[in-house]
């Protein structure tokens, strides 16, 4: 199972990464990386990425971006299209687009009261009567946010302490937005208010309104409105480390991890519970000693805007968080204030939201497979709750000097739990980690999007995020840092390619249908297998459909969203 980090990146990519990390850190022996850095160095990789300097204006790197791509040769990241290909990139319909069919379509929700009571007195003390009377008009059923209040518990600092790495030239920035967003009933989600940072309360932070309060106001001043665009980089920038650190690496990653070390120490590899999971198993340890190795300590740390040592803690933090029962797909969309049911779902207001119009129909593929699966071995529930290697599996999990990921169930005692526990093994492995993993070359390669930090601070008032200008903006992106820019312009392009046809999740059905349909004299497990199998391929293929369905639904046309696509859905966590 083991494999280098060369196979489990593409060869180039890697190289392209390690020379650039070649540049700022010293060679380690005996790492893995190392032997690469040499190919690279010998390659010259770097020599031939440029980033940007002596930039003066947002233009300018979207000029470069798309320079880049029509390069004849080394086109490297950018060789696909990116999201600043869109001349509308940084408009509040492509902001608001992302957090439904972006890299983290994941954590938007409803809008708690008593936040929302914030933002109207907020909204008072600026004398902003207008937004008063409008926000008074809603109702908290079409409020949602994007709430990163809990950065500074996460990383453990005084909750109005500054969020930073280092000092000087090189510090960079990070910090823990609040976004407020309508949607309306036909399913238009428009920004209202951002609090750049929030420390403490709404009042004690700077906070900004959408002078386009509507989104049916007019858009002719979004490009040069500075001021409301560096409050939407704040919210991206706290994104990319809810989406990096949480969503991404500890809750798909380091989480199915612990169920797969649990598993391999809990049963024997015939036990049907290892036969269902193993396949999805495929190179995910190996990628978390390279993750563990490589991408954490060298490059999420060389342009976070997080100390070593809060990076760390937030990744605890998050996986002290996670709640397993409470992330099955559908009790997540109800935690996070949306219908669970998939007519309402596909209805106006939420036809937007693609991620959770084809989540769902997934788990539900998914469960159906482990079911008719269980159903070979277990007939009752007291089946499973006499299976002792199920609780050492479940005990391996939570255990204190073992998995320690205390919200999975202490006990499997029935075979819709042990149903719902594998089938989110599964989805973790697969659709989920598709999900938060694959869109990351398109919307992060092109930095302006999505930086991982703020190179300079935040404003401390209103008054001075008021004054901001173009150059602000430029100045906050890591543009004559080149080391920085280049990880965090390739490192998403390096995780983002696309599964080989192999691995993917149909082709998986289909192997299992033709191993176990293609025997002489089968024995009844066996057909049953293939039978389960045929039917989980029959419902990916109506899924295709369904999500394709979706895709053309949407009111922003400019690219598909068919990242869950059954032929490119990863059957494992594979990079
Ligand atoms: C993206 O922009 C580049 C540069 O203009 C162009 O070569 C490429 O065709 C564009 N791709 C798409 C899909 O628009
Ligand atoms: C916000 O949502 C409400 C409820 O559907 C709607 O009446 C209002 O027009 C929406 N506003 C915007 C800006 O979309
Ligand atoms: C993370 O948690 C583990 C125990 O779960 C602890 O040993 C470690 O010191 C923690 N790390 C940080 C940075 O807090
Ligand atoms: C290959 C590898 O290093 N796997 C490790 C993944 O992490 C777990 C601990 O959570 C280790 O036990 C594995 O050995
Ligand atoms: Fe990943």
């Amino acid at each position: 199972m083991e494999a280098s980090a060369t196979t489990i990146f593409n060869n180039l990519a890697l190289a392209n990464v390690a020379s650039i990390l070649a540049a700022l850190v010293p060679v380690q022996k005996g790492n893995v990386i190392s032997w690469v850095l040499q190919d690279a160095l010998a390659l010259g990789v770097l020599a031939v990425n440029p980033a940007p300097k002596d930039i003066t204006s947002v233009s300018q790197l979207e000029k470069l971006n798309l320079d880049l791509q029509n390069r004849w040769v080394f086109k490297n990241a950018y060789d696909l299209p990116n999201v600043g290909n869109r001349t509308d990139w940084y408009t509040d319909t492509v902001f608001a687009g992302q957090q439904f069919v972006g890299t983290n379509p994941t954590t938007i929700k409803a809008a708690p009261q008593e936040l929302v009571a914030e933002f109207v007195g907020e909204a008072k003390k600026q004398n902003l009567q207008d937004v008063v009377d409008y926000l008074g008009s809603l109702t908290l059923d079409s409020l949602y946010v994007q709430d990163y209040r809990d950065f500074r518990d996460a990383v453990g600092v005084a909750s109005d302490a500054d969020l930073k790495d280092g000092d000087g030239d090189g510090a960079r920035f990070q910090c823990a937005a609040v976004v407020l967003f309508n949607l309306s009933a036909d399913g238009v989600l428009h920004p209202l208010a951002i609090v750049i940072d929030y420390k403490q309360s709404v009042a004690n932070s700077v906070t900004i309104f959408n002078k386009r309060l509507r989104a049916s106001d007019s858009a002719a001043s979004e490009a040069t409105d500075w001021p409301w665009r560096y409050a939407k980089l704040c919210a991206q920038t706290s994104d990319w480390a809810r989406h990096e650190i949480e969503v991404h690496l500890t809750d798909t990653h380091l989480v199915e991890e612990v169920t797969i070390v649990a598993a391999l120490r809990a049963f024997a590899d015939t036990h049907p519970v290892y036969t269902l999971l193993s396949p999805h198993w495929l190179r995910t340890l190996s990628l978390n000693a390279s993750a563990r190795n490589t991408l954490v300590p060298q490059i999420i740390m060389r342009i976070v805007g997080f100390t070593e040592d809060q990076s760390y803690k937030f990744i605890n933090y998050s996986f002290n968080n996670f709640d397993w029962e409470g992330s099955y797909p559908p009790n997540d969309l109800k935690r996070r204030g949306f219908p669970t049911d998939q007519a309402e779902l596909d209805g106006p207001k939420y036809h937007n939201y693609a991620f959770a119009r084809d989540i769902l129909p997934m788990w539900n593929a998914i469960k159906s497979f482990v079911h008719e699966m269980l159903a070979i071995s277990y007939t009752s529930d007291s089946d499973v709750a006499s299976d002792a290697d199920i609780q050492t599996w479940c005990d391996e999990i939570r255990g204190d000097d073992a998995g320690k990921l205390k919200s999975f169930p202490a006990k499997i005692e029935t075979l819709a739990a042990l149903e719902d526990a594998i089938s989110f093994c599964i989805h973790i492995a697969t659709n989920q980690h598709t999900a938060v993993n694959y869109l990351q070359q398109y919307y992060m390669t092109f930095v302006p999007n999505k930086p991982a930090a703020l190179c300079v601070p935040l404003p401390k008032t209103l008054a001075e995020l008021q004054q901001y200008k173009e150059i602000n903006i430029v100045n906050s992106y890591p543009v004559n840092r080149p080391a920085e820019w280049l990880l965090s312009s390739h490192v998403p392009w390096l995780l983002s390619f696309r599964v080989e046809d192999k691995n993917s999740l149909s082709k998986y059905a289909q192997s299992l249908f033709q191993v176990n349909a293609g025997k002489k004299s089968p024995k009844p497990a066996e057909v049953a297998t293939a039978t389960a199998a045929k039917n989980f391929y029959d419902s990916l293929v109506a899924f295709t459909d369904k999500m394709l369905q979706v895709s053309k639904s949407l009111d922003d046309q400019t690219i598909p969203y068919t990242v869950l696509h059954p032929a490119a859905n990863a059957v494992s966590i594979l990079i």
